[in-house]
């Protein structure tokens, strides 16, 4: 998969250039060229690092066809307990090639080797370990009834994997959101056609290798690389073989995922953007709310969906808190990944900057306060073609304003001050997202109260991005639809069927 070696350029393939890798599909077990090849560039310095294969049609209609086949073929009779074993094999396989998973997440994102050493690779591995374990242990439904004529019957559920998954996955965390769809899809026994971000091809074909070594049949684990519409994630929705899709990413693609999906009437399940309040009271533990918002807006450079975007102040805490944020912004110092001292790595792209830096620019024109940053880091030699922008802090604009409402998925917060409990509740919840909120308070009543106003699929307090994965995991409103975690994934990869038997 990871060509870095001199190539002898053959018909359809790049000629070999230095430092620059080939990414290919993988399908059927195998390492595959596609239509075209599109290039890939270091959000770094914005080097061309790799060229991407590019699935046409033919490609994703060989991927499905492949999970297709491989649902008839051994994995469908293998017993639960030989399954789990395959996914921890796979588990221990991202672990035993932990330095190749990691470097592959931060050449294509640029981000702190920190950052993806303790969340992005870990979590690819967990995801399989969990989900394996839940299908393990997962006990069945059985009800006796009486018949109409005296005698009676049982009724006994059994789960059977929905078939073939299209899983469409995002760029800022892709090892963590790929895994997280293909752990439980594989554990229910399903067969997977991954198509990741094109922004981040690398770790989602490093795990072919990884699946190969474990043992899992060929066909059962499919990568397509490419773009959306009229590429691989378009042919793969719009695929009459696949039976069901689950998509991280835009608000905007997931209804386009979901209209694609009407037609064969497919399930989909759909985690989306957010636009996330932290809601700060003035009775809280001030260093952990300070540490756990600063994390929370500034981590991964902000590319978190589940990261803070408005932060709401009790006003008796108001100034104290903004200059302690903005102390915490300012230590984030911008770097190179592999820098002992770097705190915030670059944005994924130049496409992705200059989203950001509308927004930077706009709540100046609204006449924002600039707490700190709104600009671009000076960075040193090549690291001036990079996607770098500052952490950033306003303040001085309203609930109203297009800095507040819209998500920006930057390291920038909007800091606001509120005056009562039912008000900040009410504030928070005028938006349109509904994914997660963090809520920093001593008062464990008011900790209770607030978490069941706010609308969102997670409510964290006195934490953040602290995750059990036996728990419900999505968003509410324009933030997602169903929910995944623990025991509600197997409602998305399972289908019940119940056997009713007259005794
Ligand atoms: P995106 O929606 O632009 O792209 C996501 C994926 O969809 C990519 O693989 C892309 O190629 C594909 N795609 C785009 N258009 C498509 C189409 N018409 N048909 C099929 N596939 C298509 O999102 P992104 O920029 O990669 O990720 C950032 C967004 O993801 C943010 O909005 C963020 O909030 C959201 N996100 C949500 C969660 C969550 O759990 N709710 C997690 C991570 C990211
Ligand atoms: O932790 C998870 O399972 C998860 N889906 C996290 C999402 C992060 C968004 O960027």
């Amino acid at each position: 998969m990871h060509d870095t070696e001199p190539i002898a350029a053959t018909s359809g393939q790049p000629s070999a250039e230095p430092g620059v890798r080939l990414i290919r599909n993988f399908i059927d077990g195998e390492y595959q060229a596609g239509e075209r090849w599109f290039d890939k560039h270091s959000p770094l310095d914005n080097t061309l690092i790799a060229r991407v294969a590019e699935a046409g049609r033919a490609e994703v209609d060989a991927a499905v066809q492949a999970a297709r086949t491989a649902l008839s073929g051994p994995w469908r009779s293998l017993a639960v307990a030989q399954r789990v074993d395959l996914l921890y094999a796979v588990a221990d396989g991202i672990n035993g090639r932990f330095d190749d998973f990691l470097e592959a997440e931060v050449a294509d994102t640029g981000k702190p080797v920190s950052l993806a050493r303790h969340i992005g690779i870990p979590r690819g591995a967990a995801n399989f370990k969990i989900f394996a374990d839940v299908v393990k242990h997962v006990p069945g439904e059985c009800f006796e009834m009486v018949t109409p004529d005296g005698t009676v019957a049982i009724n006994y559920a059994i789960r059977r994997p929905v078939g073939v998954v299209g899983v469409i996955c995002p760029w800022n965390l892709p090892l963590l959101l790929m895994t997280w769809k293909v752990g439980p899809a594989l554990a229910c026994g399903n067969a997977v056609v991954v198509k990741p971000s094109e922004e981040t091809p690398q770790t989602a074909a490093l795990l072919g290798e990884v699946m190969n070594a474990a043992g899992v049949p060929r066909g059962v684990y499919n990568v397509v690389q490419g773009f959306g519409p009229d590429s691989a994630g378009e042919f793969l929705t719009t695929h009459p073989g696949v039976n069901a899709i689950t998509f991280t990413g835009e608000t905007g693609t997931g209804a386009a995922i979901m209209k694609a999906a009407t037609n064969g009437a497919r399930p989909v399940s759909l985690e989306m953007g957010g636009k996330n309040a932290a809601i700060v009271f003035a009775d809280c533990d001030f260093d952990a709310a300070i540490e756990g918002t600063v994390r929370s807006c500034f981590v991964n450079a902000g590319q978190v969906c589940l990261g803070t975007e408005r932060v709401y102040i009790e006003r008796p805490l108001f100034e104290r808190f903004v200059a302690a944020l903005k102390e915490g912004a300012e230590r984030m110092r911008p770097g190179r990944p592999e820098d002992i001292g770097t705190g915030i790595g670059p944005l994924i792209s130049q496409d992705h900057r200059n989203k950001v830096l509308s927004y930077y620019r706009e709540a100046a024109e609204l006449g924002a306060t600039v707490v700190t940053g709104c600009g671009v880091p000076e960075m040193a030699g090549g690291l001036r073609e990079g996607a770098w922008v500052q952490s950033t802090i306003w303040t001085g604009l309203g609930d109203d304003s297009p800095i507040a409402r819209e998500e920006i998925f930057g390291p920038c917060s909007l800091v606001m001050p509120f005056d009562s409990e039912a008000e900040v509740i009410r504030r928070a919840n005028a938006n349109e997202y509904g994914l997660a909120t963090a809520i920093w308070t001593t008062n464990l009543a008011r900790a209770h109260r607030v978490a069941a106003s706010i609308e969102v699929g997670i409510a964290w307090v006195n934490s953040w991005f602290l995750r059990d994965l036996r728990t419900a995991f999505g968003g509410a409103k324009q933030s997602g639809i169903g929910r995944e975690g623990g025991v509600h994934s197997l409602e998305f990869y399972t289908e019940l069927k119940n056997v009713c038997i007259k005794l």
